[in-house]
């Protein structure tokens, strides 16, 4: 069979005043350019995943009707997108499914509602795919119905036995950075998140020569690619992460990665960290103070007890020569009008080279949407296309929606000027010159 692998591959935002704000602002522009351009890691893992004899393609599509044509002449297409292309994606995979092709689709946002999936899909995954896919293959081989199937069915992923994600399918595309995971999941559960811990699926590390071996299959087709771990949080087990950061030295790669602030308690692998190319951490703080934090994380209200050691641990990180983008979600139930002066003060005394604002936003299938739904604070149910953290669809406890608004436009003039980008640009290199643990 001749098998394609879409992935929707835009980045979003309905807000115009935000993507105006976005097209002037220098700090802002960039970030955007540096994540915009990454493969879809879940479909080359199916890619790979994929019993031999069949003749594999992969194809992105920036919008509804953005699809190469040559996607319609596949037997049976897998496609993979977030909430925010949700539609975009049924509309192509209705437009394939009248041409007689079989469509399977999976990721995130299908787990979370897989019957909404189904009207438009011959053959639904819920959770990790390598295990289900080959099911669906041979499915659509022996002309057996379609229909949901759930990762919970099959046996569990051992990450262990991952393949090799199948990156040669990329052919040259001109991706910025090329994604490889060294885990899966997360220890904790925040109620907003809506990465890879709505896959239900413990936090799981990889062998670390896996993951060496992975990094090699991408540097051997492009020799000098940026690696992004696409993962929620690496740096969980210190004993592992220090193993993964002195196999990656010889590779003398560049890379960026996800984490929890605990990173900063361990000099050890900070240095390992910057001896082995890490460019840049990303930590999401939430809130840069501890009464909007209670119980945001509903294991044991972990950013709570870590909000007093942010500034010192940012400037700790970035002081090896690691920068550190933190992430704040403006709209928590106890943010007042007053997060975001708070906000732009925490970046102004701890100066992480990179701030991250976006709103909070209630994902399909975390506890936020579930809770924001028995409130009676969704504010256009089922406008999924508002999933991009840009975009308000709820109605706020401490503020009106439209003061979040002004808030985000207000705090993203100030943190994204030139001006204010370059000081913490400098601050970042004289914390490294003048490191304070030498
Ligand atoms: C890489 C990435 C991107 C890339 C995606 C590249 C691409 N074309 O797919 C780019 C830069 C384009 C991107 C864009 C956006 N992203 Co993004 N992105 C990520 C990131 C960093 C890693 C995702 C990843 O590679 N995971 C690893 C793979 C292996 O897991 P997976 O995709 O879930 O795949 C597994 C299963 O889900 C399943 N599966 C997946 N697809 C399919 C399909 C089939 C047929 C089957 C059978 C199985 C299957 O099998 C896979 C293997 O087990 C995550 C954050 C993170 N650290 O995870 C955010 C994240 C996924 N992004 C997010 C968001 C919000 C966005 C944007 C809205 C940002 C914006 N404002 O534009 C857009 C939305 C684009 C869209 N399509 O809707 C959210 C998504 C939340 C959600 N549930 O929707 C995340 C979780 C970040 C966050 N914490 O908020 N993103
Ligand atoms: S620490 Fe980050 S990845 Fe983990 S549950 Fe919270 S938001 Fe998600």
């Amino acid at each position: 069979m001749k098998i394609g692998f879409l992935a929707m591959s835009g980045i979003r935002a309905h807000d115009e005043k935000l993507l105006k704000l976005g097209l002037t602002l220098p700090g802002f522009v960039e970030r955007s350019r540096a994540i915009a351009s990454l493969p879809s890691l879940g479909l080359l893992y199916l890619a790979a995943s994929t019993p031999e004899g069949h003749d594999l393609h992969y194809f992105e599509a920036e919008s509804a009707d953005t699809e190469p044509p040559e996607v319609a002449t596949c037997d049976l297409v897998a496609i993979s997108t977030f909430s925010a292309q949700i539609f975009e994606a049924y509309e192509i995979a209705d437009r394939l499914r009248q041409k007689g092709v079989k469509v399977a689709m999976g990721g995130l946002h299908v787990s979370a509602l897989p019957d909404e999936a189904l009207a438009h899909a011959d053959f639904v995954v819920v959770g990790e795919g390598e295990n289900v896919w080959p099911t669906v293959v041979s499915a659509v081989m022996n002309r057996n119905a379609g229909g949901i199937f759930r990762a919970s069915d099959f046996a569990p992923v051992d990450v262990a036995e991952l393949p090799v994600p199948r990156y040669d399918l990329l052919g040259d595309r001109p991706y910025n950075r090329y994604t490889v995971q060294a885990t899966r999941g997360c220890p904790w559960r925040c109620d907003f998140c809506a990465s890879s811990v709505m896959l239900q699926m413990p936090y799981r590390r990889r062998p670390v020569d896996d993951v060496v071996r992975d990094i090699r299959a991408i540097t051997k087709l492009h020799p000098s690619a940026f690696i992004e771990f696409a993962d929620d949080n690496t740096f969980v087990d210190k004993t592992w992460s220090k193993e993964l950061c002195r196999a990656l030295v010889p590779l003398k790669i560049k890379w960026f990665t996800e984490t929890d602030i605990t990173v900063a308690d361990d000099p050890e692998l900070l240095e390992l960290m910057q001896q082995s190319g890490c460019r840049q951490v990303l930590i999401g703080l939430e809130s840069p103070s501890a009464d909007a934090l209670a119980g945001v994380e509903q294991r044991a209200d972990i950013k709570t007890k870590w909000v007093a050691r942010y500034r010192a641990a940012v400037r700790e990180i970035q002081s090896y020569g690691v920068t550190v983008n933190t992430c704040f979600i403006l709209g928590l139930d106890r943010h007042t009008p007053a997060i975001f002066e708070e906000v732009l003060h925490f970046a102004e005394e701890a100066t992480p080279f990179d701030v991250q604002v976006t709103l909070l936003t209630p994902f399909p299938g975390t506890p936020l949407y579930k809770r924001l739904v028995a409130e009676g604070r969704i504010l256009h149910p089922g406008a999924w296309n508002l999933c991009t953290l840009f975009d308000v669809n709820f109605r706020p406890s401490g503020m009106t929606a439209q003061e979040l608004c002004a808030g985000i436009y207000w705090l993203s003039e100030r943190l994204y000027t030139g001006d204010a980008t370059r000081r913490r640009r400098k601050e970042f290199f004289s914390q490294f010159n003048s490191p304070m643990h030498s």
